[in-house]
């Protein structure tokens, strides 16, 4: 098998690359990495001197993939299956990668920076970031029921790395800033995520970490 996923099940980025792994189940090692264990993280820093995952190899093309969404624009190109996450047509396909694009850098960030203030000590802690953080997710909410309409996924009826991104995204920022029910087509997009199989296994193998999850 050429490909390693390095990840770790937690994570939210590395569930952006596991959805498109398991969408077309493509074959693939996983490696799980503890970034609190020296040598592992070490290992990953090898790979990726940024030191986050996802970060995927493939040792038959020689070649080593950080970053989520590269990851899937790479699975795409080179390990494609029956689910394309990029769409051929030019128009099409940068209006895919902008939702991709507002789902990790609006919604996913401010996640990140809600969770990450969490874990920091009383002295460290970023109120007023975190409020920024929490006026972007209501924004992003906003215009995701706004936009949603009759779509079944982000970008119309065919599932793409829009919705890769979406997932974990809205699926944490769910327990951040409660969707609520102000925002019925919002909420029934994250249903139908969290219902397909793909993320529902990523959940499911991600079920046994929850508890390390900051309440
Ligand atoms: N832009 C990166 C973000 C990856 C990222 O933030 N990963 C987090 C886990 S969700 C991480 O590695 N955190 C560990 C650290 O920052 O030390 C991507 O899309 O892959």
């Amino acid at each position: 098998m050429s490909l390693t996923l390095h990840f770790h099940p937690l994570s939210s980025f590395c569930w952006k690359a596991l959805i498109a792994l398991y969408e077309n189940d493509t074959p693939f090692t996983p490696n799980m990495v503890n970034l609190g264990d020296e040598a592992e993280r070490a290992a990953l820093l090898k790979l990726w001197p940024i030191g986050k995952f996802p970060v995927l190899r493939d040792d038959a093309r020689n070649q080593t993939v950080p970053e989520s969404s590269i990851i899937i624009e790479y699975l795409d190109r080179y390990y494609p299956g029956p689910t394309r996450f990029i769409p051929a047509e030019a128009d099409l396909a940068w209006q895919t990668r902008l939702s991709e694009r507002f789902y990790d850098l609006y919604v996913h960030l401010s996640v990140q920076k809600m969770v990450d203030d969490r874990l920091r000590p009383e002295a460290q802690k970023d109120p007023r970031g975190v409020e920024e953080a929490r006026a972007r997710i209501q924004l992003c909410y906003g215009m995701i029921e706004h936009e949603m309409g009759i779509k079944t996924w982000a970008m119309g009826e065919a599932f793409s790395i829009a919705d890769c991104a979406a997932s974990p995204a809205l699926f944490y920022a769910d327990k951040v800033v409660p969707i609520g029910d102000a925002r019925p087509k919002l909420a029934a997009y994250l249903d139908r995520l969290m219902a397909r199989s793909a993320f529902a296994r990523v959940l499911k193998e991600a079920e046994p970490y929850f508890k390390l999850f900051p309440q």
